[in-house]
């Protein structure tokens, strides 16, 4: 999805537009830790394009925090449960400091026993899943992670919405390029993009959604007023839903998408669920070649036709960030300083 408007485009030194948003994180009462890793992670974001998840947020990070229903200053609690496995209280807080507050722990663990669990919960996730596994296989480790949301998506099958569009996202370290990473909500379309579409006035393909009625709709404003998204592949996507709720919410001890209520929080926008990550030290395996033989399959893709890697756009659009500033348009520049203000 582009850019969410036609105004002009401007371009930003990644360590500018970071220490911008990081200001704007504390003066709506995060701490300065929990300040530095979302700018961090939405810079990130916008830097590779990933609108749907970038500066596009930034209000609805500021409503929720205003709203009291995330908790800014929140100090997560670690516990080392076992040998394979960490857990996380997040303290009502964002999922991504307490991944930090973890990470340490959890690295040695999947280097000590070759696998290893970090389920954190009582979290609130509103960002792209990528950042949080790509670092693991730039430093050679396989991770791979899920995170429910809210409730919006009917399963497969039934008639009502009660999974949230729960992305899983993948990364593994690649011989000589970048890691291989995808990410991806189990919906049809995330709902970021959804909202996009509806501020652009851009119609959607048939099979991402229904309306309030339950008939197929290709409105996304249909949509987000009282209609739902499908899971993406049919049942096969509402099978892998299904298993994210599992995983981020039921063995992490974080709420399912349809279990919090935050209609007693106008403004309220971040998923109140749980977050789970896998993390395997591949030097364990077999041969010891996991890099070596992630090249290989990329080479058979590519010589089978193969002209884009998920990932790849990414990394290109982070490349010519690297070269030319992180682009963002005037108006969500004028956007962000007015969240400072
Ligand atoms: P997309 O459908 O845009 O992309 C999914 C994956 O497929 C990406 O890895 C992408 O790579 C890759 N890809 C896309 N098009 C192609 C192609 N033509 N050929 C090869 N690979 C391709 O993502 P979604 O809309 O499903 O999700 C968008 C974001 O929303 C994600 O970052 C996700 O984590 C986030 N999200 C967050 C939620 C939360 O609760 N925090 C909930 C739901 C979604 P590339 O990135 O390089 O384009
Ligand atoms: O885009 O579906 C989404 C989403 C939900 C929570 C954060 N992003």
């Amino acid at each position: 999805m582009s850019a969410p408007s036609a105004s002009p485009v401007v371009r930003m030194p990644f360590s500018e537009l970071q220490g911008l948003l990081q200001r704007i994180f504390v003066r709506h009462g995060c701490a300065e830790q929990v300040a530095s890793v979302l700018a961090h992670n939405c810079t990130s974001a916008q830097r590779d394009g990933a609108h749907s998840h970038g500066i596009f947020r930034m209000p609805g990070y500021v409503s929720t925090l205003a709203s009291g229903w995330v908790n800014g200053q929140a100090q997560p609690q670690v516990s080392d449960v076992a040998p394979a496995f960490v857990r996380v209280d997040a303290g009502g807080g964002f999922a991504q400091p307490a991944l930090a507050a973890a990470r340490a722990l959890l690295v040695e663990k999947a280097r000590t026993a070759g696998i290893a669990v970090l389920a954190i919960h009582n979290s609130h996730h509103f960002a792209a899943l990528w950042p949080d596994v790509e670092p693991f296989a730039e430093e050679g480790l396989v991770a791979l992670s899920v995170v429910n949301s809210m409730t919006c998506v009917v399963p497969h099958g039934a008639r009502k919405p009660l999974f949230g569009t729960n992305p899983i996202a993948f990364a593994a370290p690649c011989e000589g390029s970048d890691p291989i990473v995808f990410d991806m909500a189990t919906s049809a379309m995330a709902h970021g993009d959804v909202q996009i579409a509806a501020r652009q006035g851009q119609q959607l393909p048939l099979g991402v959604g229904v309306d309030a009625a339950g008939e197929p709709t290709t409105d996304p404003k249909a949509i987000l007023e009282g209609g739902a998204l499908l899971p993406f592949g049919g049942h096969k996507g509402s099978a892998l839903s299904m298993m994210v709720e599992l995983l981020a919410a039921a063995l992490t001890g974080g709420h399912f998408s349809w279990e919090f209520d935050w209609a007693k929080h106008p403004g309220a926008k971040t998923p109140w669920t749980g977050q789970l990550i896998i993390v395997i030290d591949p030097s364990k395996a077999e041969g010891g070649r996991f890099a070596l033989r992630s090249r290989e399959l990329v080479g058979q893709m590519q010589a089978v036709g193969l002209s884009r890697l998920p990932g790849e756009r990414r990394f290109r659009e982070r490349a010519q960030a690297a070269r030319e500033g992180v682009a963002l348009t005037e108006q969500e520049l004028q956007g962000l300083r007015a969240l400072l203000a």
